[in-house]
């Protein structure tokens, strides 16, 4: 049956691409009626940068209060943090001693993130991989609904899936497959239609935060990058055009169209009127989560409690294939 996993790092707040590329996407999978389980993955979040301990609980906190208030229900999806449940260190382990130092060296993600002086880059953040693959397959997960760039680490994942059973000579860990559809897999950042959109840009003008209120939302998609053409009336015609396809995907992500859709009714359009219509239907959508996120934020301990009991039915499903995996690999119980 099948069974979808997905997570977010707690750093910083989440910005756009992460509302659009994964948490509204799981909001959808979950009202879908799948097996749904999201993550908030602490231990992923130490990979990086030194993470002050007040500042990580309080992005733990935060990034529940956003799945909540994005409509992630509970009842309906098991919701946790990863270090609740020690069964995905445990399976990263055996997955580092399953993976290649050459498969890894491949990873854009870790020469993005380390730099140009990869000598200093935590060995955490080079195994992030594995531990990714761990956070999947610790539940068998099958769906794994990501953004574009996570691309390349779900392959992996598949990859070491593959060489256990191979090694081991079993049909344990099952074949996992990235979904990564709609308009907004890759949103862009709004100063530079060439780059991601990221939580830890250093510019905050480069990307819209989920806690952002309605008149920084229309501020900065009023000065978002653009360039002085019209709106073309197609999608050929957004090809060279990185900043202006970006607020395009932007606007179909957030009203739930086509960018075909979205050039029908405003190709021809200057920016002039376009980015008030996209600030007007992104403040309508965002402005909502985040003041539910503000409520939410009054009582930590409701979220604390809803965090430990995702926790416990997590370890229930994560436990028993632990033991299966230790089962396999010939350690003694
Ligand atoms: N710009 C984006 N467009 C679409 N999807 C995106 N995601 C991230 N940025 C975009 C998706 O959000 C999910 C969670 O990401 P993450 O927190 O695990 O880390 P990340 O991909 O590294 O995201 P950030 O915002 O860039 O964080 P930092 O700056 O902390 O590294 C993933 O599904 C990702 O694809």
């Amino acid at each position: 049956t099948p069974r979808v996993f997905s997570g977010i790092q707690p750093t910083n707040h989440l910005q756009l691409g992460n509302y659009l590329g994964a948490v509204k996407r799981f909001v959808a999978m979950q009202n879908d009626g799948m097996e749904t389980i999201y993550c908030i993955v602490d231990q992923h979040a130490i990979t990086a940068n030194f993470q002050n301990p007040a500042d990580l609980r309080h992005a733990t906190r935060e990034l529940a209060a956003a799945y909540l208030a994005c409509g992630l229900d509970p009842a309906k999806s098991i919701l946790f943090n990863q270090s609740q449940v020690p069964a995905h260190s445990q399976l990263a382990w055996v997955f580092n001693c399953v993976a290649r130092m050459g498969w890894l060296n491949r990873m854009t993600q870790f020469k993005d993130k380390a730099g140009k002086n990869a000598e200093k880059a935590s060995l955490g953040l080079y195994a992030y991989p594995s531990l990714m693959a761990a956070d999947i397959l610790v539940y068998h997960a099958t769906h794994v609904p990501v953004g574009d760039d996570q691309k390349q680490h779900v392959e992996l994942t598949r990859d070491i899936a593959a060489k256990f059973n191979h090694d081991y000579g079993v049909e344990f860990f099952p074949e996992t497959q990235p979904i990564i559809e709609g308009a907004a897999t890759r949103v862009m950042s709004l100063r530079d239609g060439t780059k991601k959109m990221s939580k830890s840009d250093p510019s905050d003008a480069s990307r819209i935060n989920l806690t952002d209120d309605a008149d920084t939302i229309a501020k900065k998609i009023r000065k978002a990058k653009t360039d002085p053409e019209p709106l073309p009336e197609t999608t050929e015609g957004l090809a060279d055009r990185p900043e202006a396809r970006n607020l395009v995907n932007i606007y179909a992500a957030l009203a739930e169209i086509t960018p075909a859709q979205v050039l029908a009714e405003h190709g021809g359009s200057q920016f002039g009127s376009f980015k008030p219509a996209l600030a007007d239907l992104a403040v309508d959508k965002l402005a909502p989560i985040s003041t539910e996120m503000s409520r939410l934020m009054g009582d930590t301990a409701e979220i604390d409690r809803v965090l430990a009991a995702g926790a416990e039915r997590a370890a229930a499903i994560a436990d028993p294939i632990i033991a299966k995996t230790y089962d396999i690999v010939g350690f003694v119980r």
